[in-house]
């Protein structure tokens, strides 16, 4: 027997669609994936003028790796992935994902974040019933918390277009589940990060100035210093990668079920700041009030960060802390990267871009 034959039939490579996959998540997940040896990844992005392809530059030429186009507000380009393709898995990691600019597009935000899900919901259900699904659910879902740490069982109170869109998809996955008896779970994700992170999110933001400012500094250069929101808000951080371990466990059990993933720590915007300046030898503290509180070198007058009020948003999720109990004990799941430790990856990765960027 000629031995791609033989290959077909007794060795068939397992098929995974992950949408979204120049982006942080998408990216990791394929990244973990592909160290599996048998598992060929279809990476879906959608067309556009300047695709920035940095994430996948790893592993962009790998033989099981094929980036294919699609759109997740467009139902035809889904459908003719999934029919065309046929995977075995479909993890939706695609989405218009920054809640500070949910209030600015929130049609477009319930289109591609509910909508997209649901097109893939319908795409499998119509042409590979038996493909597993998995949602990107959101802990922007809970919103003003009742209590802590939140749970799967937490009431769902979005305060942003972005919380209402996941919690929207959070009903259309279970009802598609229920009514179709797919294997498709939407799990609650607390925020993750890592050195693939969006740079307009808060900690990638962080890093990426405090490597600017160590170097102005190291060459007696000038600097603007960081400008934030709120700086008391807090929040569940955990790295990225843990996470993508977490969702694959999901997605290989007896049966589909939705969890939460989260560190089950809390801390302060504020806090990020103070540990990623202390890990880049910049030692600071906050002082002042308010709008006028600011971040400074310790005994020294040079401002490091301060506030402005334009990165406020309109309703503010002041307090995020998970309980991922459930997947600890039923999925086997642990993070293995602590807070400090990601901090310190992160102005690491950011203070070597910088360097390079500036030799
Ligand atoms: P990113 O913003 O890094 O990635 C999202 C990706 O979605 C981008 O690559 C973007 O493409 C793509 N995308 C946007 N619109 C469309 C569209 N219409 N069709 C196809 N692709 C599209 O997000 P993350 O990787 O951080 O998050 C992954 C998922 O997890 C998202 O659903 C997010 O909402 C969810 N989530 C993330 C958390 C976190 O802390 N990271 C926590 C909880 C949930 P392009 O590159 O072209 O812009
Ligand atoms: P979040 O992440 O809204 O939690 O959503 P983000 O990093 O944007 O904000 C975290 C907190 O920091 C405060 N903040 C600022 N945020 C940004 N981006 N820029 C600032 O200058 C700034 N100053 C203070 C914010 O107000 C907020 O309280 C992330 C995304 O990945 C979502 O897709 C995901 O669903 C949730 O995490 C869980």
């Amino acid at each position: 027997m000629p031995l791609q034959v033989y290959e077909e039939k007794y060795f068939r490579m397992k098929k995974v669609l992950i949408t979204g996959i120049l982006g942080q998540d998408g990216a990791n997940m394929a990244e973990l994936l592909l160290e599996q040896g048998d598992i060929h990844v279809y990476g879906m992005m959608r067309r556009s003028g300047s695709p920035n392809y940095t994430n996948i530059k790893q592993f962009r030429n790998n033989k099981n790796f094929e980036l294919v186009d699609g759109d997740l507000s467009d139902s035809a380009s889904i459908d003719s992935l999934v029919k065309e393709l046929q995977p075995d898995y479909l993890i939706n990691f695609g989405a218009n994902s920054f809640v500070g600019v949910s209030w600015d597009v929130p049609l477009s935000v319930l289109d591609v974040n509910t909508g997209g899900v649901v097109r893939c919901l319908e795409a499998i259900r119509k042409f590979k019933p038996d493909c597993r699904f998995y949602s990107a659910g959101s802990s922007e879902e809970l919103g003003n918390v009742d209590y802590s740490p939140q749970d799967i069982n937490h009431p769902i109170k979005p305060r942003s277009p972005y919380g209402a869109s996941k919690a929207a998809a959070r009903h259309m996955v279970k009802v598609y589940r229920e009514s179709y008896d797919l294997y498709a779970v939407h799990s609650i994700l607390f925020n993750h990060e890592g050195t693939r992170r969006g740079e307009e999110f808060v900690t990638r933001k962080i890093t990426k100035k405090v490597a600017e400012i160590k170097y102005a500094l190291d060459n007696n250069l000038s600097f603007e210093p960081l400008q934030l929101g709120n700086i008391d808000s807090k929040r569940d951080w955990s790295d990225s990668m843990d996470f993508m371990r977490g969702v694959w466990l999901m997605m290989n059990q007896d049966k589909p079920k939705d969890y939460v993933l989260s560190s089950n720590e809390t801390h302060s915007v504020r806090d990020f700041v103070q540990r990623a300046f202390t890990h880049a030898d910049v030692p600071g503290l906050w002082s002042g009030e308010g709008m006028n509180e600011k971040f400074r070198v310790f005994q020294e007058n040079t401002v490091l960060a301060e506030i402005n009020e334009k990165f406020y948003r309109p309703a503010e999720v002041d307090l995020l802390h998970g309980d991922s109990t459930p997947a600890r004990e039923e999925l086997g799941w642990k993070p293995e990267i602590s807070f400090d430790k990601l901090v310190e990856s992160m102005v690491d990765n950011d203070l070597a871009i910088c360097r390079k960027e500036k030799s």
